[in-house]
């Protein structure tokens, strides 16, 4: 090999280790690790405390913590405070539940005696009020919110996987919810979502069945009465 060639090699050597290290550097920066409670499961991020930056809330299950970490601003995290939830939380949503402009937390605990799921109403400041307790089905795995009867509030459901049903909370408007309405599923819901599958205007409810290896769709009519199809 003459000395141009090997220069050559040389150089389209170097450019590919610059364009190999430029792109890893682009997508891979280091992480940084927060301590989070023992056994985290689940996260939602949103703005809790209304400065424009988006902040955490983790659940974890053998600590049955929710921790709440800020965001200092610049995507550096501060732990602030730590509220307790009921055993083995499995699942956590955000909305405004009482129509206060900030983000509220919705917990479903999985193996609470009372099969219970935790509204902790947010002060403003991302501290939150002693949470309160709602009875669901038997189970509850998973929740998600949503206004299923149209009148502008935020309502609840859980996919209940021993009770084999879904349990829907409906809000008084002011963060508070009446007793749940179950309505039957497949063997071991574990999932549960939210959306308008028929296109018709209203918020359609699909869980996912563990044991009986299928899905069900409820069919909202409008007012948060549903109806059951197994598939
Ligand atoms: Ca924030
Ligand atoms: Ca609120
Ligand atoms: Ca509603
Ligand atoms: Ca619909």
């Amino acid at each position: 090999m003459n000395l141009k060639y090997f220069l050559c090699y040389v150089v389209l050597f170097v450019i590919w280790l610059c364009l190999t290290e430029h792109s890893y550097a682009s997508i891979f920066l280091s992480p940084v690790n927060y301590a989070a409670g023992d056994g985290p499961v689940a996260v939602c991020c949103i703005d809790f405390n209304n400065d424009n930056d988006k902040d955490l809330a983790i659940i974890s299950r053998f600590s049955q913590t929710v921790s709440i970490l800020l965001n200092n601003g610049d995507g550096t995290f501060q732990h602030t405070n730590i509220y307790s939830t009921e055993q083995l939380p499995a699942d956590i949503r955000t909305a405004d539940l009482d129509n206060d402009g900030d983000y509220d937390l919705a917990i479903a605990n999985r193996d609470s005696p009372g099969f219970y799921v935790s509204i902790l109403i947010n002060n403003g400041d991302a501290t939150f009020q002693e949470k309160v307790n709602y009875v669901s089905g038997n189970h509850p795995s998973s929740l998600d919110i949503c206004d299923f009867d149209n009148d502008e509030d935020l309502d609840l459901v859980t996919a209940n996987a021993y009770s084999d049903d879904i349990s829907l909370l409906f809000n008084n408007g002011d963060g508070t919810f009446q007793n749940a309405v179950n309505y039957t599923t497949g063997d071991g819901p574990v999932g549960v979502l939210s959306v308008d599958y028929d296109n018709d205007g209203d918020l359609d409810v699909i869980t996912t069945n563990d044991v009986s290896k299928d899905v069900t769709i409820l069919e909202n009519d409008g007012s948060g009465v549903f109806q059951v199809d197994t598939t």
